[in-house]
């Protein structure tokens, strides 16, 4: 059994910092899952764009208002509390928040730990065994 909190990954190496966004992973490769789990603060006013072409990520808003804008179409989705999306075609996309958004993401394959976006807002793939 794994029980961890948010104030147990604050100030670690599970807690990751971008410009746009602060994101605590609770749960990572080498947890032997086969997801992260993670909990992301997007700050207030910002546009990320984001493209994951080596993992699939689902994420769960559970505070703050904002929108994902898809690229490929242009079609934009409003997020909220209760909203979830998942980018199953690795979907290049821009994520907006309008105030500040609290997200749960999961991610397959999960992270290894200290990765950030890279200037096309994609992470590495970094193969690692629990
Ligand atoms: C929603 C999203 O992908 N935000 C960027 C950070 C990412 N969730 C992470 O590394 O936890």
């Amino acid at each position: 059994m794994i029980v961890r909190s948010i104030d147990d990954i604050r100030g670690t190496p599970q807690e990751v910092a971008a410009p746009n966004w602060v994101s605590r992973r609770l749960l990572l490769a080498r947890d032997g899952m086969g997801f992260s789990f993670h909990e992301t603060t997007i700050f207030a006013g910002t546009e990320t764009h984001i493209h994951y072409r080596n993992h699939l990520e689902a994420v769960f808003c559970v505070a703050g208002e904002g929108e994902i804008e898809t690229v490929a179409d242009g079609r934009k989705y409003a997020i909220r509390p209760g909203v979830m999306y998942a980018l199953d075609r690795h979907d290049e996309h821009y994520l907006r928040a309008r105030s500040e958004l609290k997200l749960v993401c999961v991610f397959n394959p999960p992270l290894t730990g200290r990765e950030v976006h890279d200037d096309e807002g994609v992470y590495p793939l970094v193969a690692e065994t629990a």
